[in-house]
């Protein structure tokens, strides 16, 4: 058996029965599928990610791409590259694609849910398919011509990169310094250095195209200034695709990681080797950041699933494993030296973290899936305009939970899983260990988990107008009107979260307002936006939970049984936990946040 443990059914649960996705299936751009196909992709699907593509995970991470500076290029394992083709093969990158581009007409909740399974099975894998996504942001973007270029990097399997960083220009993307000149012919040269890029080189593909921010002469300061350009590794007929001259992108350096190692993070060098490096302005306009954030709200949606599925396989591995292991005796019984051992799912500590592991695990997968139900709305672009809005917000407001929370969740709870195993967890005979090693790159990259906070705060919330907050406010206050007389502590409980994230950010809206005043108070929203964000997460995961303990309560009343009953016994039991163990510390934050004053800001730097 491989490392990767699945959990197809509570991908279906979600799907199927709490957000009603089957629904929307069957009709407009979704013509082509039903219920019965996107089961049977979930279910093909989960036969490759537990079989051929977990199969080299271990190995690509004991065996790491090699770098050769004489040819600028990186060599992947072949373990990899085998599971690599056979995800291809079975043309899974049509999976995000439109219908136009040769998708499988399946809506985007289909899509990531589809993708959990290869996302937890070999992340690496999913982020080198990247050419066919990033291909269709070039043809939604690019000119008539740009647009047969999508359609080559799709036909031909090309790779793709998005390229942003520099040594001195990380968060701060605006900093960069990679200049673009205009040529006669109307392409650009590219000029400068930029590192940590993701699949900048490979031997997968024959070609990549690196999608590059870089600020043409004249341009002014910031993100603003900046344009997107079309990079290719290696020129080509643009009729046919064949392959012509090396373009001047250099890969000069392969970095050595913590995790993940398989998935190549490169140094690029542009124009700096003697060969120019040519690009092409995506779509002829100068609007490169917007066009990047169509790359990057992709991304950041499919880092926070990365997370999520590498949590949820973390718990499924340590319940496992729990079950299995026999060790002292039952607490009732621990005076007795000859009490029978017991397995240590019989120790009250090992099921309360695995309890909190089983909630942000599945709790945080029905947040993704439930941001992708507005990504759903996008797609078929069913609803008037003022809905279709709204939709829009919903989602900009639900990513950063998804990539923020996601990930400082995944990461938080898989050290409780590899806890739950104890020294074995240390070990490498285990996948946990490598699973934290691969998934701490989450709360980083694509904006680090402050950033997310800065903007779910400042820009999904305050320049929102709080609108899409509202909404999501109202469906909370909805569920919870709908009292059935069951659950009643843990709505209770959920109704005071609520009240507590509305107090957080009314006492941070106030540290804003206050800011006009006094400027310096703007520091009390950074001191604490991580902690709305976090707070938010709760909220969320705690009232999904609820929301899918309550249509397991129907099932259970109905009389299920044997799986089906253990399932929703499952559902309930794991809302009232999370209700009764982890909303009631918001409240806590909230009187945090309240109280929040600028100590640390008055402190002198040599105090800390
Ligand atoms: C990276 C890559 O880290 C990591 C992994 C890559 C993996 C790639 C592979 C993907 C996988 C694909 C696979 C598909 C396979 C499918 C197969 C299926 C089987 N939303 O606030 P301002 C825009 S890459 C939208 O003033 P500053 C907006 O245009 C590196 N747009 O910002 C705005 O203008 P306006 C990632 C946004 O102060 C403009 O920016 N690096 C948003 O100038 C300026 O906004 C980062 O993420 C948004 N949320 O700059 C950098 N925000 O206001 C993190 C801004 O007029 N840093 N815009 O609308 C930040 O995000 C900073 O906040 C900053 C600040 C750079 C935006
Ligand atoms: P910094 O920006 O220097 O941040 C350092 C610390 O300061 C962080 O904790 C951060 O949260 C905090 N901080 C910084 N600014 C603020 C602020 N304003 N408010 C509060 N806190 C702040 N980039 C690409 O362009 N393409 C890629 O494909 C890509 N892939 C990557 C793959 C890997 C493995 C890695 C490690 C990085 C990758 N990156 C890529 C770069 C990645 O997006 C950046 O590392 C990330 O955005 C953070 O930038 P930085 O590393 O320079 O950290």
């Amino acid at each position: 058996m491989g490392h990767y443990k699945s959990n197809v059914r509570d991908l279906e649960f979600n799907l199927f029965e709490v957000f009603g996705v089957g629904d929307r299936l069957g009709t407009g751009v979704l013509a082509e599928s039903d219920e019965e196909t996107a089961r049977g992709v979930l279910s093909e699907l989960n036969k490759l990610a537990v079989g051929p593509l977990s199969e080299s995970f271990v190995d690509a991470d004991r065996n790491p791409p090699e770098y050769d500076p004489k040819t600028f290029s990186a060599t992947l394992p072949e373990s990899f590259k085998k599971s690599y083709q056979q995800l291809w093969d079975g043309e899974w990158w049509r999976l995000g694609l439109t219908n136009e581009l040769g998708g499988f007409g399946l809506p985007p909740t289909v899509q990531w849910a589809a993708s959990e399974l290869i996302l937890g099975a070999n992340p690496a894998l999913f982020i080198y398919l990247a050419g066919p996504n990033f291909a269709m942001v070039v043809h939604n973007n690019g000119t008539e011509e740009q647009k047969r270029w999508a359609r080559l990097m799709i036909d031909r399997g090309w790779g793709a990169t998005m390229v942003l960083t520099e040594p001195d220009a990380g968060s701060d993307v605006g900093a960069g310094r990679t200049k673009a000149v205009k040529q006669d012919d109307g392409s650009w040269h590219i000029d400068g250095v930029k590192r940590f890029i993701t699949s900048g080189d490979q031997d997968l593909t024959e070609n990549i195209v690196h999608l590059v921010l870089a600020r043409p002469e004249g341009h002014g300061p910031g993100t603003k200034g900046l344009s997107l350009f079309l990079v290719p590794k290696f020129h080509f007929d643009t009729e046919t695709g064949d392959l012509g001259e090396r373009n001047g992108a250099f890969v000069t350096n392969v970095e050595h990681k913590m995790g993940l190692k398989v998935s190549t993070t490169c140094e690029v060098t542009f124009g700096q080797h003697g060969t120019p490096a040519k690009g092409w302005l995506l779509g002829e306009v100068h609007n490169g950041i917007a066009q990047m954030f169509q790359v990057i709200e992709y991304a950041r949606m499919m880092v926070g699933t990365k997370a999520i599925a590498t949590l949820s396989t973390g718990y499924l591995n340590a319940l496992e494993y729990a079950k299995e292991r026999v060790q002292g005796a039952d607490l009732p019984n621990m005076l007795d030296k000859t009490a029978p051992r017991v397995t240590i799912t019989h120790h009250p500590d090992v099921r309360r973290s695995l309890m909190l592991q089983k909630a942000y695990a599945e709790g945080l997968r029905a947040v993704y899936l439930y941001n992708a139900t507005f990504q759903d709305q996008l797609w078929t672009r069913e609803g008037d305009e003022e809905s279709l809005k709204l939709a829009e917000r919903v989602n900009d407001l639900l990513l950063p939970i998804v990539k923020g929370v996601g990930s400082e969740r995944a990461t938080e709870q898989l050290v409780q899983s590899l806890q739950t195993l104890g020294g074995s967890g240390f070990l490498q005979d285990y996948p946990l260990e490598q699973y934290i090693r691969d998934s701490k790159i989450d709360s980083l990259y694509e904006g680090t988990t402050a950033i997310q906070s800065l903007d779910f705060f400042f820009r999904k919330i305050i320049r929102d107008k709080g609108q899409a907050l509202a909404f999501v406010a109202g469906e909370i206050t909805k569920f919870l009107e709908t009292d059935n007389g069951r659950l009643k502590r843990e709505r209770e409980l959920l109704k005071q979260a609520l009240e507590d994230v509305q107090g957080i950010l009314g006492a941070m809206v106030g540290h804003l307002t206050a800011s006009q005043e006094e400027p310096r108070s703007i520091y009390r929203v950074g001191l604490h936006s991580v902690r709305l964000l976090m707070a938010t997460g709760d909220l969320l995961v705690g009232w999904l939970l609820q929301r899918q303990a309550e249509i397991a309560l129907t099932h259970l009343d109905a009389g299920v049984t044997g799986r089906d009953k253990s399932f929703y016994e499952g559902k309930v039991a794991v809302a009232s936990f999370f209700a009764k163990n982890v909303l009631p510390e918001l409240s806590a934050a909230r009187k945090i946040v309240e109280a929040a004053d600028l100590d640390l800001m008055d402190l002198d730097e040599a105090a800390f």
